[in-house]
């Protein structure tokens, strides 16, 4: 194990909310690197949104925890101190956002996935969202939602006369700081119109592009640790070696080193981030529902065979279709090196794992790049594949005929439509079409996308989704 280089007297400065695996392996891993490299007061203090034990565990352990990268060689294991303390935020609401009015604290970072926001098909506060809905009817009580954390713990930091705050949303959406900042400045203006001015004027919402598959943990990571490091941790993680993380130069205050930890500090991320979201994540999704369908457990797994990498990698080739050049950006060596990331056979990335929450995955990673193919009469083939793959499998069954639990904040409403149609692949692709609340960029009402799309089902239905895949590249236009 490699020992943290950090100091035990380390003190905060960064407050996270959503103390998941992919915090503790990215901006973690980031943070205590640059602190290592260039010193500074940025230890984290992490707020758990909905697992009080998670962060009572790691307080038992102080904060420390293993990270285990996963090379293809053999894993390397580090000792991981950045974080300095845990909380839980159930019952403990007001607590989290006094912290925000603590001089220390000059940074909140956000990891609370795509549906943590509360966010509408227009980026706007979700009235349908029981956080939300919650937060504007009962405004004295405790808030629930994210966007009323936030305000919460701002007003604090203004009744306290202190500074603004930086905010920086760390989840994979497109323009993800401006949509907090739109979010909170929104609920602020509902609370309070000067606190929601002080806010503008004082306050920084960077956009930031993050990556690094990071698998759940297993008790294949608990063993590991345990045989290699001779201790038990269960807040163990595993991640890949590979991370990047591309930022906004838009602070309230001062920020840690993090490029002497490579991060990439730039005047504007959304080229960066429009290609990681369409060919990662959309390629990842695509993956997941051909993978959950087919029985194969992982991502690896998908990827293993050269017919369905073919299909993966043509995705890639049409997503970068969609992508405006920028400086550094090479989406081609990009796409090349997601397919070996994915092929990593150190890393067990588990199909359902990515698959889960699609209703909030596909606008940005499918149906957005999809709309662009569709304006410039190009390729939409591998765009409907994963569509329909989706629509698939939230039909709660894979090719073997074992029941898929439908994971998504939609489910309800998706079952419930899937039960009134027919079973004609027309009618479930209309269904889904006309899911309120599924931001789908118009291409779910657009003609040629519904043909290839039901097209494309009725081959899954028809032949799996093994042969499908390949099938469908032949006949792709
Ligand atoms: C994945 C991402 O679960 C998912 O939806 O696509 O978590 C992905 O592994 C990360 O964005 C990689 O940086």
């Amino acid at each position: 194990m490699i020992r943290s280089p950090l100091p035990s007297t380390l003190g905060v400065g960064i407050l996270h909310l959503g103390l998941g695996a992919f915090h503790r392996a990215h901006q973690a891993a980031f943070t205590q690197d640059a602190i290592a490299e260039a010193g500074g007061d940025w230890g984290i203090e992490a707020v758990s949104m909905r697992n009080p034990a998670l962060a009572e565990l790691l307080n038992r352990q102080n904060g420390t925890y293993s990270l285990i990268e996963r090379r293809p060689e053999g894993p390397r294991i580090l000792e991981m101190t950045v974080i300095r303390k845990a909380r839980a935020l159930p019952g403990r609401v007001q607590e989290v956002a006094s912290r925000m009015a603590d001089p220390a604290i000059r940074i909140v970072t956000v990891t609370v996935t795509e549906k943590g926001y509360g966010a509408s098909a227009e980026r706007r506060l979700n009235l349908s969202d029981p956080g939300v809905a919650h937060d504007l009817l009962a405004p004295d009580e405790p808030p629930q939602s994210l966007a009323g954390l936030i305000t919460a713990g701002l007003a604090k930091r203004r009744t306290a006369g202190l500074g603004g705050l930086t905010v920086m949303s760390c989840d994979n959406l497109p323009e993800n700081g401006r949509l907090l900042g739109a979010l909170v400045s929104e609920f602020a203006e509902e609370a309070d119109p000067s606190l929601a001015r002080w806010i503008a004027d004082t306050c920084r919402f960077p956009n930031s592009m993050v990556d690094r598959i990071t698998p759940a943990a297993t008790d294949k990571t608990f063993e590991l640790v345990e045989s290699e490091v001779g201790k038990v941790d269960r807040a163990a993680i595993e991640t890949e070696p590979f991370r990047q993380w591309v930022i906004e130069d838009d602070f309230a205050g001062p920020r840690p080193a993090w490029e002497e930890a490579g991060a990439l500090i730039v005047p504007d991320v959304a080229a960066f981030e429009t290609m990681k979201l369409r060919l990662l994540n959309g390629s990842h999704s695509l993956i997941a529902y051909l993978g959950a369908l087919s029985g194969y457990p992982a991502v690896r797994d998908v990827v293993g065979d050269a017919g369905r990498r073919a299909v993966v990698r043509r995705h890639m080739a049409d997503s970068a279709e969609t992508l405006y050049s920028a400086p550094g950006l090479d989406p081609d060596a990009y796409a090349d090196a997601l397919i070996t990331r994915f092929a990593n056979p150190a890393i067990d990335h588990r199909c359902l794992q990515i698959a889960m929450d699609g209703s909030q995955k596909l606008p940005q990673r499918i149906f957005a790049p999809a709309r662009t193919q569709l304006d410039t009469e190009r390729g939409i083939g591998t765009f409907a594949l994963a569509t329909a793959a989706w629509i698939k499998f939230a039909g709660g069954r894979d090719d073997n005929g074992r029941g898929i639990d439908l994971n998504d904040p939609l489910a309800d409403n998706i079952r419930r439509a899937l039960a009134a149609s027919e079973d004609s692949p027309a009618a479930r692709v209309a269904a889904i079409a006309g899911l309120a609340g599924l931001a789908h960029h118009g291409v779910l009402d657009n003609a040629r996308f519904l043909r290839a799309t039901v097209e494309l089902l009725s081959l899954l239905d028809r032949v799996g989704a093994r042969a499908a895949a390949a099938v469908a590249l032949n006949s792709m236009d």
